[in-house]
């Protein structure tokens, strides 16, 4: 049994990773300031799914493992974190406790500085507050495909580094893969992977990155329960991403809102495979000594107007392309390793495993909780 902390362990992907992580047996505590609650509030979005108070989560899942709660804000309460790492002594650190809306981290000034102090800020809390305590952890990070952009000028994408031949030197090196952040969101997932290269070069961290595709699902087996232990789902213009939005949206004859052609290429990841592969990379960290692990956590990739055509065919509903209200690539091709996580035993879900019918029930059962104007988008750049 090893003590694992699960930093934003209320939210998403946080919420079924801790309950993953407890079911196997683990100490688990979770640190959340529960900022999640408090955006859908200010942004009139809740959950289409009435997830529990934290509260009532927690007693739910202690049925589940050994889990309990604290209330802390990562990168604003340094003193409190620093006497909460002290007492519980983890081996190991989940850090999920960012803003994690490319749209929301570009509706305006105060959204931008937010997102760039609170995961940035708090991020390297976590590290100097480490370093003080003389503690050594290993740190399974939640990056995104985004750091990389996402197009195939070099092939394949690896695992955090390219294989290159210098020029001037004729000598072939292994460098950091070029960043291409498209938000303030994705750029904070940069600089958080700069600072941690430093914290592994100078104190010897040992640390994983995982660069992980957009997650599509709610349910995982343990959610799935107990009422009390539901996971949120988001489908608002903000934080609800393209799969699961479309699969609800379809549920209320709502038109699929594609962005532009539709020809975005990206990594897509089923929620359960989030938590097995959080709890797999928390097994295996890199050597003390070495640079930051990578892996992708990502299954399969399609193209946006592809997943559109695919619910159009289920359901009938009508496609909507309309103006792109980002700044990417109209079209793009991707390849994407995600040979560490396999050769770790990984085993993806993907579309073809008949998940999306399950996000299609559990739209119809809380359809009644749909806010039609929440869906479209308020941020442009
Ligand atoms: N898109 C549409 N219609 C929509 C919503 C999105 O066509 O209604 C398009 C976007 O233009 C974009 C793609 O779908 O090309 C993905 O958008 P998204 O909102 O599903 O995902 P994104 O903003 O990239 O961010 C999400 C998560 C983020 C995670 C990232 C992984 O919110 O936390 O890091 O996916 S990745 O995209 O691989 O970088």
């Amino acid at each position: 049994m090893s003590n694992y902390i699960v930093l934003g362990g209320d939210g998403f992907c946080g919420w079924p990773t801790s309950l993953h992580l407890a079911s196997l047996g683990n100490n688990v505590l979770i640190i959340d300031n529960l900022v999640r609650r408090s955006i859908a509030e200010q942004i009139s979005a809740p959950s289409l799914t009435p997830i529990r108070s934290i509260d009532k989560r927690i007693k739910a899942a202690q049925k589940i493992g050994n889990i309990s709660f604290v209330n802390c804000d990562i990168a604003k309460q340094s003193g409190r974190l620093k006497e909460i790492l002290a007492s519980f002594k983890p081996d190991a650190i989940v850090h999920f406790a960012e803003q994690r809306s490319a749209p929301y981290s570009m509706l305006g000034d105060v959204e931008r500085k937010y997102t760039v102090d609170n995961n940035v800020g708090g991020t390297n809390n976590l590290f100097s507050t480490l370093v003080e305590l003389k503690m050594r952890p290993h740190i399974v990070h939640l990056g995104t495909m985004g750091v990389y952009g996402y197009d195939d000028a070099f092939g394949e994408i690896p695992e955090g580094y390219l294989d290159v031949t210098i020029k001037q030197t004729n000598r072939d090196v292994s460098i950091g893969y070029p960043v291409n952040p498209g938000s303030i969101y994705h750029m904070t997932k940069c600089l958080d992977h700069t600072l941690m290269q430093f914290y592994a070069k100078n104190w010897e961290f040992q640390i994983t990155d995982l660069h992980q595709g957009i997650v599509w699902g709610t349910d995982t087996d343990i959610t799935k329960t107990d009422e009390d232990l539901i996971n949120r789902f988001d489908y608002d213009g903000e934080y609800g991403t393209v799969l699961n939005r479309m699969l609800s949206q379809a549920q209320i004859g709502h038109p699929l809102t594609v962005y532009g052609t539709g020809g975005q290429a990206r990594a897509f990841i089923h929620i359960s495979d989030t938590a097995r592969n959080v709890a797999l990379a928390c097994e295996n960290p890199p050597n003390v000594g070495e640079r930051v692990q990578v892996f992708n956590q990502v299954s399969e990739v399609h193209k946006v107007r592809d997943l559109a055509k695919l619910i159009q065919e289920k359901t009938g509903v009508e496609i909507n392309y309309q103006d792109n209200p980002r700044k990417e690539a109209k079209e793009n091709e991707l390849k994407v390793s995600n040979e560490g996580l396999r050769s770790l035993g990984f085993e993806p879900i993907t579309l073809a495993d008949n998940l999306m019918e399950e996000i299609e029930a559990t739209v119809v059962k809380y359809k009644d909780r749909l806010d039609k104007t929440v869906i479209d988008s308020n941020a442009r750049w």
